[in-house]
């Protein structure tokens, strides 16, 4: 986290054309704000993904194309890989549907799981096997003593690696934490006899030039709170939830909300009946806003996908 907060001073809305030349307000810096622990790790993972049989790519279901990092997809290349769609409990089942039928489409393997609970689990470990079975096959063809197969996890920070490996080897064996950019080092672990798992910290790309992408990003919690423009974020969830079905936020904030009602009275509303108070009686609108990206993240406002899929 000090790696964030370092570079906070450094952050400033920057405003550059967009496709039909209008300007746009960046919600993120575009540059100075990718960590250094990141472009670590990001090394490792380069170094490590030779040494391993089978990549296990996690995306956010709720996000699956906004939580693909062109970096990973680079450095995956044509090695054996499964997408595994997880936190399926906070999206939208008809979407997730949608999504694993375009990844089928696109040849991939996928699985949709949700890592706190084993959904999905047994579907995951097969597909392990299935993809490493041409990989064993060619060891024994050379007559090499088969060994366990290696895997790794890869995805972006926050996206549920850590708490998957702990799922899959039954124990708390790797550390999880409700912030992004918690893994940090390299640990491997056993699952069952047959296969090694590597867990890898999760990073996300220098270069976040797809700012609607970058939004989904610090809606869903894989980017820290305290580098992102909080009332840009907070502004599109609650357009994304009104859009999508407003009586979410009446029933969890049981108030009601007219035609008349803009982003800032909605914020206010939550604000007053969560006590996000200052002196003078004023309402906190960032913590209001917190308040609101924290329900979303735990599912408190329903299942709500925020990539559509296209075409
Ligand atoms: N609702 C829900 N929460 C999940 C799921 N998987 C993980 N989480 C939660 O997401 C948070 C982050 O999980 P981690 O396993 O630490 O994520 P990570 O990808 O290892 O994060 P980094 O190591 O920081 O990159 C934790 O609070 C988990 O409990 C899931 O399937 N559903
Ligand atoms: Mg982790």
């Amino acid at each position: 986290m000090a790696a964030y907060k370092k570079k906070k001073k450094k952050i400033k809305r920057t405003q550059e054309p967009n496709e039909e030349g209008q300007k746009e307000v960046s919600v993120f810096p575009t540059v100075h704000w990718f960590p250094g622990h990141m472009a670590k790790a990001t090394r490792m993972i380069k170094d490590y993904i030779s040494k391993v049989d089978v990549v296990i790519e996690l995306l956010d279901a709720r996000i699956p194309k906004s939580s693909s990092n062109p970096v990973l997809t680079e450095l995956i290349g044509q090695k054996p890989h499964i997408v595994v769609l997880n936190k399926s409990d906070l999206a939208d089942p008809v979407m997730t549907k949608a999504w694993k039928e375009n990844f089928q489409k696109e040849g991939m393997t996928v699985i949709d799981i949700t890592s706190t609970t084993s959904r999905g689990i047994k579907a995951l470990v097969r597909a392990v096997e299935v993809l490493s079975k041409p990989v064993i096959d060619k060891w024994l063809a050379k007559g090499i003593k088969a060994r366990p197969i290696r895997t790794m996890i890869l995805g972006i920070p926050n996206v549920g690696k850590s708490t998957l490996i702990n799922t899959l080897a039954g124990t708390a064996a790797t550390r999880t934490a409700n912030k992004a950019g918690y893994t940090r080092g390299q640990q491997w672990v056993h699952i069952g006899k047959n296969i090694e798992l590597l867990d890898t910290p999760g990073i996300l790309w220098p270069k976040l030039e797809d700012q609607t992408g970058a939004a989904k990003l610090a809606m869903t919690g894989a980017i820290a709170d305290d580098v992102v423009d909080l009332e840009s974020i907070a502004t599109q969830l609650i357009s994304a939830i009104v859009m999508t079905d407003k009586t979410r936020l009446e029933e969890r904030y049981k108030f009601t909300l007219s035609q008349e009602d803009t982003v800032d009275t909605i914020l206010t509303m939550i604000g007053k009946k969560r006590g996000c108070l200052v002196s003078g009686g004023l309402i906190d609108m960032d913590k209001a806003r917190r308040v609101l990206m924290t329900d979303y993240r735990d599912g408190r406002l329903g299942r709500l996908t925020l990539d559509a899929v296209e075409g």
